[in-house]
């Protein structure tokens, strides 16, 4: 019989979900012969878009508009992935294969068509399809919202790695949360940052596939008790419990032109009853409600803090939400083929965790495996050990999570059971290594003692799990010396590095056609899957007919840069100046406001009358703040107001421009990156773990200034292969700065700099912000009163030096233009494909699967 079709309408909106239905079953329906296959050509694309518009929308030519035909066009493309899909996780079903699990309590996968539509290979009949209808596909693809489901490189890694799982044909599920309200949406009103909803999913998901007959309870607060099981075994029960109802919404993950589509499953949070009825009978419609709601806020929206964790209460109901949904499934897959036999479940399994957020899984399992299946201790935490590994992404002390002992115990009584038995294991490991050496146990327990004891989920993180990885070279290197030095020390074999990477299909293919075509039809289209293959461009730098068809290509890039620096901040950009960029989260830690002070310090050098040699030069800084994070804010308004005063006065003219570009998100650095000459990647070194942005830029052909720091040592070291001056290098090294700190004065180093005197004494004279005074202090105070932590005045020097030496470089353009091109011939290693390649090398073991053919 084949499969009865799913009841979801294509809109993803569906009734309450029937009785699921028994699993065996379901995943046997999933192995039936498929649906015939839809035509990929321009005319079968034309008819489906049509169909849809008119019958799945039901929409006329007086109630059509450019949303409705984004998304005819996108169910149209749906449907394609549909069968792709179906045969996908056929595949791995027949093939009982082992399978990778992401869990990531962010997924930043922007928008969802261009990408589809590459990598089903048929964007030229999209086009012409659309065409054939009066359509345009740049126009209809500006109707996708981004999926903002993340704060910045940590979500959008995420979003990478599924890529290249699915291009690698891996057995991969990402597993994260369906906020309702993704990243917020950052206007700027009088220079200043105003956070809005994002209200992604407002005006229909089309991409998604609800799948309620997965739904599962998560558990909540209770108690727990002991009991005997009729085997006589001692048990653990959690009862009376409030329970969460996980409802996954799928989101199809396309692989490049191989057949392959794997799922990110999202979990949404409700009550498992709709509302008490009994509480609505008795005329109580507010109590009634209330459970609802409560239950609902979990998957409400995404916490907007990069790094800055602040322990509060409905983060960790997010983070056990999202670990406890996932491992039920992941043992309800198991179970539905294996039945309850846990002997190879280790084979079978393996999780990856994005950062400490989905740690207290280490937990979970645990308990699904003791408590739901009476498995011991011993085996479990055998299962639990090996099927879990850890990627940490900062050294940041603020950004190492916490929490209180207290709020665990009221809200996830069993999980900290398990903890506390953990950590009593584990400290007789310590101690049996080290005996007597209790400094040494405080340090490494899992909990951290105290008047409010809290439990350190890195140290559990580590203690339950096989391997753990830092995320460029330099960051690994300084998690064993540093902040795991303990921990390596006692399990050096758990410790690797796995650099980051970025998917040149979004990253080069879909954002940079112009280029790409250039690439390509100088060495072939190998680079799409294999990007070591781009070293081959390398030749062409010598070659002045490549150069001159590159430089051209970077122009129109740029000018379609300035249009967006236009209409977003109503600057103009000259295509012909240096663009130099910096597009990230603003923290005081990557030094926007140093990238400000060289634009201050440029400005006061045209004021002087120092423009011999000038460099035109327009400066693009973007970049969201946490809502709370007030130092992050005023260099958001310091900015704006730099850019305000510069760009009228006439002075400066061409010679300088600076704009801030709001609300920056994927799809704004997939305009941004291919029209950028200079990124700026500037971070104290030793705090930035890797970056992922500097090799989008390094892909794209920008050069970068940077210092030692993070994934910029291997960019710089790829690039070198191609000689010096390719990389513009300054700042202290991380072993420099340590030993600065111990005796630096900020203001010894401004005593010496006449220019930075110059820069700082022009901001504290108010010129930049005459009609508020004071507003700029706490900036100011950062780097004079309160010690510079991250040693800008101590860099400014060499920053600028540096920066002379980029704007001399660019006056000779064609030097230039072979930089540029050694730059994304040397961008091979950066690849996600690279890195997912190690990760399942070293930690997953997985054997690629070939979808069935349809
Ligand atoms: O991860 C990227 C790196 C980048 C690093 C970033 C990161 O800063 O250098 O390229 C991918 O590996 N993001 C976070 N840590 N490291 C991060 C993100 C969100 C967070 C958080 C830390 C959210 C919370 C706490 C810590 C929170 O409580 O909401």
């Amino acid at each position: 019989m084949p499969a009865k079709p799913s009841p979801a309408t294509s809109t993803g909106k569906m009734k309450r979900p029937a009785r699921p239905t028994r699993q065996s079953r379901q995943e046997q329906a999933e192995t039936q012969p498929l649906n015939p296959v839809l035509g990929m050509d321009a005319e079968h694309l034309r008819e489906d878009i049509t169909r849809h518009l008119s019958y799945t929308l039901g929409r006329d030519s007086y109630s059509v508009n450019n949303h409705y035909r984004y998304q005819a066009v996108v169910l149209a493309v749906r449907d394609r992935l549909m069968e792709r899909w179906k045969a996908t996780h056929a595949a791995y079903y027949k093939a009982d294969c082992k399978r990778g699990y992401y869990l990531s309590l962010e997924f930043l996968m922007g928008r969802a068509l261009g990408n589809a539509l590459l990598n089903l290979g048929i964007e030229g009949e999209a086009v012409e399809a659309m065409r054939g209808l009066g359509l345009s596909l740049e126009d209809l693809s500006e109707e996708e919202n981004d999926a903002g489901l993340g704060n910045g490189g940590l979500g959008r890694l995420a979003a990478c790695f599924m890529d290249s799982c699915a291009t690698l044909q891996l057995p991969v599920f990402g597993y994260g949360i369906r906020y309702d309200f993704g990243m917020f949406r950052q206007r700027i009103v009088n220079r200043q940052q105003v956070e809005e909803p994002d209200a992604w999913l407002a005006d229909g998901m089309p991409w998604e596939l609800h799948r309620p007959e997965y739904a599962t309870r998560v558990k909540f607060r209770g108690k727990t008790e002991f009991f005997t099981d009729p085997e006589g075994r001692n048990r653990v029960r959690w009862i009376e419990t409030r329970d969460v109802l996980a409802t996954p919404y799928d989101l199809p993950v396309p692989g490049y032109l191989n057949g392959t589509v794997n799922t990110l499953r999202l979990w949404r949070a409700t009550s498992p009853e709709a509302f008490n009825l009994a509480d609505f009978n008795a005329g109580d419609y507010d109590g009634a409600v209330e459970s609802q709601a409560a239950a609902e806020n979990i998957s409400r929206v995404l916490y907007p803090n990069d790094k800055s964790e602040n322990g509060k209460e409905l983060r960790l109901k997010q983070q056990y939400f999202l670990a406890s949904a996932s491992l039920q499934d992941i043992v309800r897959r198991w179970v539905a083929k294996h039945g309850p036999n846990f002997e190879h479940f280790a084979d079978g399994n393996v999780c990856q965790l994005n950062d400490t957020h989905p740690t207290i899984a280490v937990a979970e399992l645990m308990r699904l495996l003791m408590d739901e299946h009476a498995l011991g201790w011993d085996e479990s935490w055998a299962i639990t050990q090996r099927c879990l590994a850890y990627t940490n992404h900062t050294l940041l002390p603020e950004a190492l999570e916490k929490w209180p002992v207290a709020m665990l115990r009221h809200l996830l009584p069993r999980p900290l059971e398990i903890i506390f038995e953990i950590n009593a294991r584990f400290l007789r490991t310590v101690a049996n290594r080290w005996p007597g050496d209790t400094a040494r146990q405080a340090r490494m327990s899992i909990i951290e003692e105290g008047p409010h004891p809290h439990v350190r989920m890195a140290n559990l993180a580590i203690v339950g799990s096989s391997s753990v990885n830092g995320v460029a070279q330099l960051h690994s290197d300084l998690l064993k010396s540093g902040l795991f030095r303990d921990f390596n020390e006692l399990w050096p074999e758990r410790f690797n590095n796995k650099t980051n990477g970025v998917t040149q299909r979004r990253w080069l293919a879909l954002c940079n056609p112009r280029q790409s075509d250039l690439i390509t039809q100088a060495i072939g289209s190998e680079w799409v899957t294999d990007l070591s293959k781009i070293a081959r461009l390398a030749p062409s730098a010598k070659n002045a007919d490549f150069r001159k068809a590159w430089r051209a290509v970077k122009r129109e890039n740029k000018v379609a840069l300035a249009a967006l620096v236009k209409e977003d901040c109503g600057v103009e950009f000259n295509p012909d100046a240096m663009f130099d960029v910096q597009v990230k989260r603003i923290h005081e830690y990557k030094r926007q406001l140093l990238n400000a002070l060289h634009v201050v310090h440029l400005y006061d050098r045209i004021k002087r009358g120092d423009v011999a040699d000038w460099t035109p030069r327009c400066v693009l800084i973007g970049g969201k703040a946490a809502p709370g994070y007030a130092i992050a804010k005023s260099i958001i308004r310091f900015v704006g107001a730099i850019a305000d005063v510069v760009n009228k006065d006439p002075d400066v003219g061409d010679r300088l421009r600076v704009a801030f570009l709001p609300n920056y998100r994927v799809s704004a650095m997939e305009r941004i990156c291919p029209g950028a000459d200079l990124s700026e990647q500037i971070s104290t070194a030793g705090k930035e773990a890797s970056g992922t942005g500097n090799m989008k830029f390094m892909m794209n052909g920008a050069l970068t200034i940077g210092t030692l720091d993070g994934a910029n040592i291997e960019i710089r070291e790829e690039v070198m292969r191609y000689g010096d001056g390719h990389f513009f290098l300054f700042g202290l090294t991380t072993e420099q700065i340590a030993e600065r700190r111990a005796t630096y004065r900020p203001q010894d180093v401004i005593a010496g700099d006449p220019a930075l005197q110059r820069v700082l004494a022009l901001i504290r004279s108010g010129h930049f912000n005459q009609t508020d005074p004071g507003i700029f202090n706490d900036i100011l105070a950062t780097l004079t009163d309160w010690g510079d932590h991250w040693m800008i005045c101590a860099d400014f020097a060499d920053y600028v030096r540096a920066q002379d030496e980029a704007a001399k470089a660019y006056r000779d353009q064609e030097r230039w233009a072979a930089s540029s091109i050694l730059n994304v011939a040397a961008s091979g290693k950066f690849s996600t494909d690279r890195t997912i390649g190690e990760y399942n090398r070293d930690i997953w073991k997985l054997t690629p699967v070939r979808a069935l053919p349809l």
